[in-house]
């Protein structure tokens, strides 16, 4: 027999998922945000969380809840679009699920079961975030922060980041590969593999970092080349987009999406955190690189592309917004999957088009006050005479 309030609850559970997004009144001309988040806690399916049995579970009680459901790789592939979301359960331990829809906006659901990773590091504790990269040797690669707890230090808390990496052809089956090795970087996260070889290598953005949190030395976000993806060590990591004094990126800065090619250059959404007396803000930027040196940054528009609006801002982790996949379609389309305060998952929606505008047409921060004022006042000046005559 069927509990009651499994009942009760499957009805709400299909009324979620059955739900129609729509654009929301927000604009800005670069991106639309939809209204209902693609992804959230209610997502996950009554029988990841309930034994359904009411000989077991009179009360029909959750046995393993689900805190939260955020940061999340995207693909789309033969027409379908894939999120290998990171999954928070009560326990606080992350992990990963795909979860389906025929559109990139409404409709996702997750598959019966939760990806198991092969379990190759017993001193890893905690994996998220993981990027989505359909590279050009064939196979879908995934890299995502593997975590584990530094034992060198008396400090409970201490953590050791680095990035994990594994293979599918159908995001079913998963090789796991050898952790991502920076010679020069003791601790890495924020990992992705670019989807071309370049120069004949596999090609990495990384995040170089002295610490868990602090990044220390780490100067940006970093590019280096491997031969060997299966056991992949990257020894020598350049600056691309630099983290900068006064800017949206002071604190830290990282990859998110895979980037996206366009005509003029790859088009890269990011991540910039700065400091506050409200902890870390994380806002979304975006910059472009050069097609044929895609660690070369040709362009990047001042300041940030999406920040935390409303209900955003609050969450386990307030005052963040996320991104660490997109969908850039065929036609053009472009979806870009953020999640907002470590709590839900948001999709914002531009096109190819609409990003290089963006990227490549929009000033770049003059980095001082006075010197934005002279910024402003100068495109004040330009609509005003503009407004006079039209
Ligand atoms: C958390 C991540 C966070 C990182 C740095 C990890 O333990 O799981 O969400 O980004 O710490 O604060
Ligand atoms: C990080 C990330 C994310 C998270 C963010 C804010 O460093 O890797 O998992 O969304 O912090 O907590």
């Amino acid at each position: 027999m069927l509990h009651e309030k499994f009942i009760a609850e499957r009805e709400k559970y299909e009324r979620l998922i059955g739900l129609k997004n729509k654009k929301s009144d927000f604009y800005n001309g670069v991106f639309d945000r939809y209204v209902n988040p693609v992804l959230t806690s209610e997502h996950i399916p009554l029988f990841w969380k309930y034994d359904l049995n009411p000989e077991t579970n009179p009360y029909f009680m959750e046995r393993l809840g689900v805190n939260a459901v955020f940061n999340s790789g995207a693909i789309e592939l033969n027409g379908s679009f894939y999120l290998v979301a990171r999954v928070e359960g009560n326990d606080r331990k992350s992990f990963f699920a795909v979860a389906q829809s025929d559109s990139p906006v409404e409709g996702f659901r997750f598959w019966d079961y939760p990806v198991q990773l092969p379990d190759t590091c017993p001193e890893e504790t905690n994996v998220y975030d993981m990027r989505l990269t359909a590279h050009e040797d064939g196979y879908i690669y995934g890299v995502f922060c593997s975590e584990s707890k530094d034992r060198t230090s008396a400090d409970l808390s201490a953590a050791v980041a680095a990035a994990g990496l594994v293979r599918t052809k159908d995001l079913k089956t998963w090789e796991r590969l050898e952790n991502v090795k920076t010679l020069r970087s003791p601790q890495q996260r924020n990992v992705v593999l670019h989807p071309e070889f370049v120069e004949g290598k596999y090609a990495f953005y990384t995040r170089p970092m002295d610490d868990f949190i602090e990044t220390g030395s780490g100067g940006g976000i970093g590019f280096g080349l491997c031969g060997n993806i299966e056991n992949a060590v990257i020894d020598e990591e350049i600056m691309t987009s630099r983290r900068k004094y006064h800017t949206v990126t002071e604190a830290k800065n990282g990859a998110g999406a895979v980037p996206i090619k366009t005509e003029k250059g790859w088009v890269h959404i990011a991540h910039g955190v700065r400091n506050t007396a409200a902890g870390l803000r994380y806002v979304i930027y975006a910059f472009a690189t050069d097609l044929a040196n895609p660690a070369k940054v040709i362009a990047e528009p001042s300041g940030l592309m999406i920040a935390p609006l409303g209900e955003e801002r609050v969450g386990d982790v307030s005052n963040v917004v996320f991104t660490n996949g997109a969908v850039a379609r065929q036609n053009g389309e472009v979806y870009i999957y953020y999640a907002s305060s470590d709590t839900r998952l948001h999709v914002a929606s531009t096109t190819i088009e609409r990003l290089t505008d963006y990227v490549f047409n929009s000033p770049e921060d003059p980095l001082r006050s006075v010197l934005c004022v002279e910024q402003r006042c100068e495109l004040i000046r330009k609509n005003l005479e503009f407004l006079k005559n039209n």
